[in-house]
């Protein structure tokens, strides 16, 4: 723990907010040791050679060369190593923390969608069903193409820049783009992922702090690339359902005006029919 704390200091990496982030931490700080094994491995043979070989003491080349068996163990153990580390360990892991996923129930399911220079996020609204989407509706006011006539859109909220999720809850991002490749990068939550045009690209992680946290692009996209930030928030429980409570509220908001002829003469004809019917009553 402390050589990791260490380690991820030396590196500039913020502290880990998420359920798998130790994992991660633990790889990079083991190859980051390896790789300075290595290095005063290998350092200190170059000077080895180069002290020992010098041209004073060693005047006439051997054409012989090196006779003994050793130098083909020695390149025959590294290719079994290498194996080993890559069929016993990275494979396995990478199965494990990118191919195997929370059950749906328990996991909540965000669409984001990048485009020059910003994430967009699409979440399903009380409903719990996605709206479809489709690139013709594209507009301004409407940014990820909602179809205004899918009754499962009605409810969806649609928001940029800020996401907020609830702390200790599996969260699967599935990533898409509107225009160039992008990448999602939470370095605190030890997840990035390319968000790439015709492409649905599923990530997960589960947050384990509450609290503030950056999300930038990590892939350059364009003029704008180093200004494309976001921002996730890890809610308590009860906040995140007043946020998602404040954003349905604005998303019905805008729907009400946004897509044109039938939520906006239905809000038109409420009222007068609601000043109507008691007048009759009363
Ligand atoms: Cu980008």
């Amino acid at each position: 723990m402390n050589s990791l704390g260490l380690i991820n200091e030396f590196l500039g990496q913020p502290p880990n907010a998420s359920a798998h982030g130790f994992q991660i931490d633990h790889i990079i700080e083991f190859c980051h040791w390896f790789m300075g094994a290595l290095f005063i491995g290998w350092s200190t043979f170059f000077i080895f050679v180069l002290i020992r070989f010098r041209k004073r003491r060693q005047p006439a080349a051997d054409h012989a060369g090196v006779r003994s068996p050793i130098s083909t163990h020695l390149e025959f153990s590294v290719v079994l190593i290498e194996a080993v580390l890559l069929l016993g360990f990275a494979i396995p892991l990478w199965a494990k923390r990118v191919n195997q996923f929370p059950p749906g129930r328990d996991a909540l399911l965000v669409h984001v969608v990048a485009q020059q220079f910003s994430f967009n996020y699409h979440l399903p609204g009380p409903d719990g069903q996605f709206g479809r989407r489709d690139v013709s509706f594209v507009s301004n006011s409407n940014p990820l193409g909602l179809d205004p006539n899918d009754p499962a859109g009605k409810d969806d909220i649609v928001t940029t820049g800020e996401l907020h999720v609830p702390v200790n809850r599996p969260v699967i991002v599935e990533l898409s783009s509107k225009d160039v490749i992008h990448d999602y990068f939470v370095p605190d939550m030890r997840i990035a992922g390319d968000a790439i045009p015709g492409s649905l690209i599923p990530i997960w992680f589960t947050p384990i702090k509450t609290g503030t946290y950056e999300v930038i692009c990590a892939q350059l996209c364009g003029l704008g690339h180093y200004g494309m930030k976001g921002t996730l928030v890890v809610d308590t429980p009860q906040d995140y359902q007043a946020w998602l409570k404040e954003r349905a509220e604005l998303a019905g908001g805008t729907q009400g005006t946004a897509p044109s002829p039938a939520p906006g003469a239905q809000q038109q004809n409420k009222p007068p029919a609601a000043a109507a019917s008691p007048s009759p009553g009363g």
